[in-house]
């Protein structure tokens, strides 16, 4: 199964390769029977780590006065998966930021942004951080609880309010949860009821139990949601394609069309013009060879081949007007030859002899000649550059619908798995 979702995740992918991280957020979702995950997000040093070891009653991750964690790392307890994530900041190079992205945007069900009260206002960055978690959550149902951290480091009650304020004030309709993991560690210890209440810890596991209580629904409409927006996409995707591909077997079936009109009328024009030539009375002078001695005279026979190669000439430009209107002049790449003058249509065509009466007769004035030009003719059309462009196009064209309907498909897969 694990095998088909890939190669389905890989089809869409293709697609829309701006869903990565939406594809690779579905999988963990599909995840059905994974624990909810709660992650820390938040600057380092801010107490992100203690606060876990705090929350789930081990020193299960480490905590130290520096940066501290570097790598995520993740543990179980009470059914939930706790996940210890880096700081934000300081050493872009690292990759620590990489890791803090993949456990707040892909990990988590829940996320703890953790900011120590003793920094005072959010910094650009955090402010940033928040509004877009904040955002994520109105779109997707992921929860974000802020915690406001080491709030015993503050020198009274006064100075947590001016905080507070000051970030109100940067997060309107923010909801917060001051909290002391110091003080809840000497509550512990020493079993000091007041001091536990204080650290705000108990008030925070309270939340923290209905946010969990929430993530199953969380889950369910996040998926949905992400596969619906992929689906519609990709409908659209797959109506924009086949009708791009429609549009361009259009345009190639009406070139044709006209292609094949103008030449039929072209034919049966020169036919007619040529008829009226060879119509005239009497011999047929263009078979009498010449004398050597009528070389400098005007004889019936070179009158006649004349007038022939006149009328041929003439059906020839015909001919070749249309060939130029419809961009069909030149010869394929293949059938060049060294002699440009030659490389023509016209020419691979018809030849460069000059016809006789019965010639001209055959090729133009009969059903089955003008057939044969025209095939000739339309096989050349359909060679030319545009024609093979257009060509390429469609097959382009084809491919690309034939990807998205194949992305369609594998949605099923992903639907099924959800
Ligand atoms: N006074 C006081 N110090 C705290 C509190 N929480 C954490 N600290 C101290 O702050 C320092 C940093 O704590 P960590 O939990 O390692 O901080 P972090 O945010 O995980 O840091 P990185 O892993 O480097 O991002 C440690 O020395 C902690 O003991 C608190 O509530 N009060
Ligand atoms: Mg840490």
């Amino acid at each position: 199964m694990d095998e088909v979702r890939s190669r389905s995740e890989g089809t869409i992918l293709s697609v829309l390769p701006e869903r990565a991280h939406d594809l690779a957020r579905l999988r963990v979702l599909a995840g059905r029977g994974d624990w909810p995950v709660v992650t820390v997000v938040g600057k380092y040093n801010h107490g992100k780590s203690r606060l876990l070891n705090e929350l789930i009653g081990t020193n299960a991750f480490a905590v130290a006065d520096r940066r501290e964690t570097v790598a995520l790392s993740a543990h179980v307890h009470e059914q939930v998966r706790w996940l210890d994530a880096p700081g934000l900041d300081a050493d872009v190079a690292s990759g620590d930021d990489e890791h803090a992205h993949r456990a707040v945007w892909l990990e988590s069900d829940i996320r703890l942004f953790v900011h120590a009260a003793k920094e005072g206002e959010l910094d650009a960055r955090e402010r940033a951080l928040l509004q877009a978690l904040r955002d994520d959550g109105e779109r997707t149902r992921r929860q974000t609880l802020f915690v406001l951290s080491q709030v015993d480091q503050l020198a009274d009650e006064a100075a947590q309010r001016k905080v507070e304020a000051a970030i109100e004030a940067q997060a309107s309709g923010l909801a917060w949860l001051a909290v002391s993991s110091t003080r809840h560690r000497q509550g512990v210890d020493g079993a000091k009821k007041l001091l536990l209440e204080k650290s705000g810890i108990l008030a925070l596991k309270t939340a923290l139990a209905q946010a969990l209580a929430r993530v199953p629904a969380a889950r369910a409409h996040e998926a949905a949601l992400l596969l619906g927006e992929m689906r519609g996409q990709l409908q659209r995707l797959c109506a924009e394609r086949q009708d791009a591909l429609a549009g361009l077997r259009r345009q190639q079936a009406q070139q044709r069309t006209r292609f094949d009109q103008d030449l039929a009328a072209v034919l049966s024009q020169v036919g007619g013009d040529i008829q009226t030539v060879l119509d005239v009375p009497g011999p047929d002078h263009s078979l009498t060879p010449d004398s050597f001695a009528d070389q400098f005279k005007m004889t019936p026979g070179k009158l006649e081949r004349n007038r022939l190669q006149v009328a041929y000439s003439k059906a020839c430009i015909k001919i070749g007007a249309i060939l130029t209107r419809h961009g069909a002049m030149d010869l394929p790449p293949a059938q060049q030859t060294q002699v440009k003058s030659l490389d023509s249509v016209m020419v691979a065509v018809m030849g460069v002899s000059v016809k006789y009466r019965k010639d001209l007769q055959r090729l133009f004035c009969e059903a089955a000649g003008r057939a044969a030009l025209a095939q000739d003719f339309t096989r050349y059309f359909e060679l030319s550059a545009d024609r093979q462009a257009l060509a390429a196009r469609i097959g382009q064209a084809r491919s690309d619908a034939q990807a998205a309907e194949r992305a369609m498909a594998a949605m099923a897969v992903l639907e099924a798995g959800a």
